[in-house]
């Protein structure tokens, strides 16, 4: 039996092209059957691993937004945030937590801000500063090892065991009473996520194929997919381990040369559906 819930706010940039973020959350939430409401945070030509992009900040948009959906009694049973873009916004974002989501509302947090070791453009350590703040208001956060290790001061490190990884978590949990769902951990070719179930007091895993080729976006299918799981009623792991398979299952369906993002939307609907009750 699917969880019933309302509208679901989810706060990220608008790249026009590029499969991301908002290109992708949206579709894919409304796939798993949510009622998704959109907040972008700025409008960009294209995501910022093109050579050229253009990056207009909605940060006072943003604000006359809440203000309208305050006005109009609009609130939100769930709030899930992704890459955001400027240090205004995590005010913006936290205020709107706190006047417009629900008491029980799940508050997701995907701290986009970098990957391979090092922060996309646009981002400085005042930027991770006020994502390691900001990630108190979450119930969940889905950072990659990058991303873990400049919000913890980690090193970060390309070959590592399990140590690495359950120290990486435990680190990250010390920053808030939240899940960690940890992404991108490698072992033996195959690739997959770690998650410190706090009841049983260990580290789960979940691994699988990892596929020869690499796409930019597929972080973002993944924290959609996983909090569209999540929403339907699927458990914290099951719904980490939907988003780790549907992210193989659309690398997989990718054309060679297809150049940027992944071609998701030849596998969603017969995916989705299976959690919609
Ligand atoms: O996929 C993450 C992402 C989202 N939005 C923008 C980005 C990136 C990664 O580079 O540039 C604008």
């Amino acid at each position: 039996m699917s969880k019933k819930y309302n509208k679901i706010l989810t706060v990220q940039d608008l790249s026009c092209v590029g499969q991301c973020s908002l290109t992708v959350a949206l579709p894919i939430l409304s796939a798993f059957g949510a009622e998704t409401c959109v907040l972008p945070t700025a409008l960009l030509s294209e995501h910022t691993m093109f050579r050229n992009f253009t990056f207009l900040d909605l940060a006072q948009n943003m604000v006359e937004t809440a203000e309208s959906w305050k006005k109009d009694g609009h609130r939100f049973a769930a709030v899930y945030t992704g890459y955001l873009g400027d240090k205004k916004h995590f005010k913006i974002v936290g205020d709107i937590i706190d006047d417009l989501s629900d008491g029980d509302a799940a508050v997701i947090v995907d701290p986009v801000f970098g990957d391979n070791g090092k922060l996309y453009p646009l981002f400085d350590e005042e930027y991770v500063a006020e994502v390691r703040n900001f990630i108190r208001k979450s119930d969940i956060i889905l950072p990659n090892i990058t991303e873990a290790c400049f919000l913890t001061g980690m090193e970060y490190k390309t070959a590592y065991g399990k140590e690495y990884i359950e120290e990486l978590v435990s680190a990250l949990t010390d920053l808030g009473d939240f899940d960690v769902v940890l992404t991108g951990v490698e072992k033996d070719g195959q690739i997959g996520f770690a998650h410190y179930d706090a009841t049983a007091k260990e580290t789960e895993y979940y691994f699988s194929e990892k596929l020869p080729q690499s796409y930019h976006g597929t972080g973002d299918i993944f924290a959609s997919v996983f909090t569209g799981a999540y929403l339907a009623g699927s458990s914290l792991y099951d719904s980490a381990k939907a988003a780790a398979q549907f992210v193989s299952l659309a690398i997989a369906a990718t054309d060679e040369g297809h150049g940027y993002g992944v071609q998701f939307e030849k596998v969603l609907a017969p995916f989705a559906a299976k959690f919609i009750g």
